[in-house]
């Protein structure tokens, strides 16, 4: 059931000991808004506890130490920036106890008894600040570094168009606190491992345009993976942005291997086409601008359905 922040934050109020669940293939929102959620509610004497089913990637790791991480057993679960309950992987064996599911997604499936959603908010995690605003809880430094986070990665620092006046306005509050946004930002988007350079290279040999140019598409498999010297469950965010940074590109599809036979569609479009109703098509979901979904199928069956599909939708709007 949806409900508005006034539930929510009964929900948070009247329980003691919460686990805060993530989605899997984790980001900077779902670990910021959990960790920032987490702070937050041990700041009000409650004990919390962020679960992630994912390991989650080292240069996130600043934010483990955000919280006290004592383990115990939760009687309240939450989760936060998870639009389906098919996303918090091992953690689906919660899903009838979750009693309140904070999201931005439009796509979200209202799979928790309460759903707390704002589609308008850039970032899980301006949500979360929200909340703390409304509950007048004291925001630490370190769990304002850790909201900062969640909102810098979901709008590409800023950049993408789901950026809005009160996104930069809850920005401009976290930054009041003393944390090194720079420092952040620099690790989320300008560091990058040897070995994800290695794969950018392979990426790019890989692309094959559509539609005059319209479409790219790219391809990560696993033996890519090994040969750049990546693990399997690498961040690829910097390779799926790749299609959509060529110019004249209106969808840029990424297609990554999971398992034989087995690939993960990400798409990027601009305001031209519906990410997220194209993915919905292929039974996924996502943000307009953002999406994803599944197939089952081999790379050249994938990118002969995606690409007619995709033409289908551009032609539409000639
Ligand atoms: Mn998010």
């Amino acid at each position: 059931m949806f409900v508005g922040i006034e539930r929510a934050v009964e929900i948070l109020r009247s329980n003691d000991d919460f686990y805060i669940l993530t989605h899997i293939s984790p980001d900077g929102d779902t670990l910021g808004s959990a960790y920032g959620l987490c702070s937050i509610l041990q700041s009000i004497g409650k004990r919390a506890r962020v679960l992630c089913a994912d390991e989650i990637p080292k240069k996130f790791s600043y934010m483990f130490d955000t919280v006290d991480n004592q383990e115990f057993e939760a009687d309240t679960i939450i989760a936060v920036d998870v639009a389906d309950a098919k996303l918090l992987g091992d953690n689906i064996k919660y899903v009838d106890d979750i009693v309140l599911c904070i999201d931005h997604h439009i796509s979200n499936k209202d799979f928790a008894k309460n759903t707390f959603l704002d589609t308008k908010a850039a970032a899980c995690a301006e949500i979360i600040y929200d909340i703390s605003v409304f509950m007048k809880t004291p925001l630490s430094d370190k769990a304002a570094m850790c909201l900062y986070t969640g909102i810098s990665t979901d709008t590409g620092c800023f950049k993408y168009s789901n950026t809005t006046p009160k996104t930069h306005m809850t920005a401009a509050k976290l930054l009041e606190k003393d944390f090194i946004a720079s420092d952040i930002n620099y690790k989320m988007f300008d560091l990058k491992k040897k070995s994800m350079l290695m794969l950018e290279r392979e990426v790019i040999d890989t692309l094959a345009f559509y539609a005059d140019g319209k479409l790219a598409i790219a391809c990560v498999t696993t033996e890519m993976l090994k040969k750049a010297g990546c693990s399997e469950n690498e961040d690829l965010g910097a390779v799926t942005s790749i299609p959509r940074q060529i110019e004249g590109v209106e969808v840029g599809v990424t297609i990554k291997q999971k398992g034989d036979n087995h690939y993960k569609i990400s798409m990027r479009s601009s305001a031209l086409v519906n990410a997220s109703e194209i993915c919905a098509f292929f039974g996924g979901g996502g943000h307009p601008r953002a999406a994803g979904c599944e197939f089952f199928d081999t790379v050249d069956n994938i990118k002969e359905k995606i690409s007619t599909k995709i033409i289908s939708v551009l032609l539409d709007k000639e």
